[in-house]
């Protein structure tokens, strides 16, 4: 039987418990102190519970007192803890158990994946120039990876990816890890009026031999801008701004013809050969003394790509570029083999 809640009742509670608390020695006694006190059955748990069975002001008066003691004790038990591990920590340190002279242990610093830096840079470089990043699947359908980007089935063109496809569907409903990050621009396209001006990077899957230049995924980031009036200067102009951004403010970039069925015309960009910086070396072995370094594809939109969208294309014309971010990272680090990337060595990877 509890005895009847009065004031008293609560000072004896509290010299009691006060008492036993200063007793208990260790973690375990702490414990079964909290169970017997402030736990579900504990006395002043129950003290509270018959709060009940007084008249109202009574119920009011003892009722504050027990509450005010419940939270002076759970601060006493804590203050009892943190006694008694300095306790335990002055004893050992009195005992020689603990030689607080010894140095203490270096914690390692964890860092960005090179590539990952990479790929932040060039995003950086493109978000201070007006584009919005987008993200798409990489499980895609034949139809935005292919279909849409002007690469039928049976055309020589699909020779150029190699595909992992995925054994479900058929036809443009095919299922396959997507081999570039396209399919997204088209997908944005169908969301969006123009202007548009996004990047898009993600992670490419390729069926191909590995070697010190191809790995089975990849990382891409794709342009794409469609306005009115866009020109083949405007993409020069962005792009040679994004050269200087990643490869140093003097650098100038040169465009070769090249051939995309999504562009036309299609380009390949080149930056002139931060190695040499200068008159290219014959011996160099990053430009190998041609004096130029291809960093990127592009093109002007396809007009049927544009048409396709359900834009005008005598109004709306645009320009679209793709680049592998661990070539980019290759040659910012003097990287000579793609596969270290993903090799997960640390010694490698600690140099970044
Ligand atoms: C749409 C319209 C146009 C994307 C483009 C390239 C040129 C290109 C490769 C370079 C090396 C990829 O990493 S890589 O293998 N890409 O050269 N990509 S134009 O053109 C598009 C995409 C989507 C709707």
């Amino acid at each position: 039987m509890v005895a009847t809640p009065s004031p008293q009742r609560v000072s004896e509670l509290e010299r009691e418990a006060r008492a036993a608390l200063a007793a208990s020695a260790d973690e375990a006694a702490l414990e079964r102190w909290r169970t017997a006190t402030l736990g579900r059955s504990g006395t002043l748990t129950q003290l509270l519970r018959s709060l009940g069975t007084l008249d109202a002001t009574a119920r009011r008066e003892v009722g504050a007192a027990a509450n005010t003691l419940k939270n002076a004790l759970e601060a006493a038990l804590e203050a009892r803890r943190e006694q008694l591990r300095a306790a335990a920590l002055a004893a050992d340190v009195h005992a020689g158990t603990l030689d607080v002279t010894l140095p203490g242990r270096p914690r390692r610093r964890g860092a960005l994946h090179p590539v990952t830096q990479t790929l932040r840079e060039i995003l950086a470089a493109f978000t201070r120039m007006g584009f919005d990043t987008v993200e798409g699947p990489e499980v895609e359908l034949d139809e935005y990876n292919f279909e849409r980007l002007r690469i039928p089935a049976d055309h020589p063109a699909r020779d150029m990816w190699d595909t992992f496809w995925l054994d479900e569907g058929e036809g443009a409903a095919r299922l396959l890890l997507r081999t570039h990050t396209s399919p997204m621009q088209i997908r944005y396209m169908d969301a969006h009026q123009p202007p548009i001006r996004i990047a898009v990077p993600g992670r490419c899957y390729r069926y191909e031999a590995t070697d010190a230049t191809h790995e089975w995924m990849m990382q891409q980031v794709e342009l794409l801008v469609v306005d009115e009036g866009v020109s083949m200067a405007d993409l020069k102009g962005t792009l040679q701004e994004f050269a200087r951004a990643l490869f140093g403010p003097e650098r100038r970039v040169m465009m070769r013809n090249s051939y995309f069925p999504f562009v036309e015309p299609g380009v390949e960009l080149a930056v002139d050969c931060f190695v040499c910086d200068g008159p290219p070396r014959p011996d160099c072995s990053v430009c190998r003394g041609s004096g130029w370094i291809e960093i990127m594809g592009a093109g002007m939109v396809h007009p049927e790509m544009i048409a396709r969208a359900g834009y005008d294309a005598q109004r709306y014309t645009g320009f679209a570029a793709g680049m592998g971010v661990e070539r980019i990272a290759m040659l910012k680090y003097g990287v000579d083999d793609i596969r270290h990337f993903y090799a997960n060595d640390l010694r490698f990877l600690r140099q970044f």
